[in-house]
């Protein structure tokens, strides 16, 4: 058989030595950001991973090939193609990898190659979750059944409320999905620090977390964990102002009939037309301020297991 799956040489060192990665996917750079802004944040992501210590591995499918470890050509292919190249969550992956297609990687894709790779943290912007009219659609993203069965510390910004919060969060509790709001106890709604809803625990530092995932780990209960990380005051947004936004956005959806996997990429860019490019610096500030944190999650975890893992 030809192959399917590539681990990148400086990813494959750095997990055989015991260095730190941070896993980064792809959808957000094809479906979620417009050309050239989410080339250029995609870039910057590696270089703030770099600068923090640890080994960035960008995951994609390239040529067929499932790729953890994209490199910069990659990455700039992948946010080119834009929305025209696949989406790839879990059960678009033998699809895409069997034509020799490429592919971006959602949460759910992404947290798989994690699997496949042995990468315990990996670092987003907002995970997909339970549609706001999800009790008719059942339109629950299959990035929360990945939650219940991958083993992945996964940073995000909580989710957007083009999704039911609410409604999310229970199908995490049902899935037995930990979620661990970073220095704060209220489950942020990606552009806003809060929802209205709460996090399931609030733990103050990536040592913490990082014992947390090792001591789940340790316990042999397989599935991930959500780390929220609230948007920095300063670039978070008026929620009337954001809110008024989704509003129109899912109007316009309902109106033209929006489903399935397009439905999530819709919104996004929705959104960002609506508000003129405001929310996409949020979103690329929200992004940084997650890979930052999982770098220091990604650390600590090195650190326990360097010193023999929690007993
Ligand atoms: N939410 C965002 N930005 C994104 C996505 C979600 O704020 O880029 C992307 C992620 O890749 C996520 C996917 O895994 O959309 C979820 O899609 P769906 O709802 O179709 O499962
Ligand atoms: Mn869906």
């Amino acid at each position: 058989m030809s192959q399917v799956f590539k681990i990148s040489e400086q990813v494959a060192e750095a997990l055989k030595d015991g260095k730190p990665v941070v896993a980064l996917e792809s959808t957000i750079i094809s479906h979620g950001m417009p050309y050239p802004q989410n080339v250029e944040t995609a870039n910057a992501v590696e270089r703030i991973v770099k600068e923090n210590g640890c080994v960035p591995a960008t995951v994609a499918v390239i040529n067929g090939v499932l790729t953890v470890g994209c490199d910069s050509g990659e990455i700039e292919l992948l946010g080119k193609l834009g929305t025209s190249v696949a989406k790839v969550s879990r059960r678009d992956l033998p699809v895409i990898v069997a034509k020799k297609q490429n592919g971006a990687t959602t949460v759910a894709g992404t947290m798989y190659a994690c699997t496949l790779a042995g990468i315990d943290v990996f670092a987003t912007g907002g995970i997909g979750g339970a549609h706001r009219n999800a009790d008719k659609t059942m339109d629950i993203s299959a990035d929360l059944d990945e939650l219940r069965q991958s083993n992945v510390a996964v940073v995000c910004a909580g989710v957007k409320s083009i999704l039911d919060i609410g409604l999310t969060l229970e199908c995490l509790e049902t899935r037995g999905v930990p979620v661990i709001g970073y220095q704060t106890e209220d489950m942020p709604a990606f552009y806003t620090q809060k929802s209205g809803f709460k996090t399931d625990y609030r733990l103050d530092s990536p040592l913490e977390i990082a014992s947390v995932y090792e001591a789940k780990r340790g316990l042999g209960l397989n599935g991930g964990m959500l780390v929220v990380n609230p948007i920095p005051s300063q670039y978070s947004m008026d929620e009337e102002y954001i809110e008024e936004k989704i509003g129109k956005a899912l109007s316009e959806a309902d109106n033209l009939g929006i489903t399935g996997k397009n439905i999530t990429p819709f919104l996004l860019d929705k959104i960002q037309k609506l508000t003129g490019g405001n929310s996409l610096k949020a979103n690329i500030q929200l992004v940084y301020n997650n890979v930052r944190l999982a770098c220091e999650i990604s650390k600590s975890l090195a650190e326990i297991r360097r010193k023999g893992g929690v007993k």
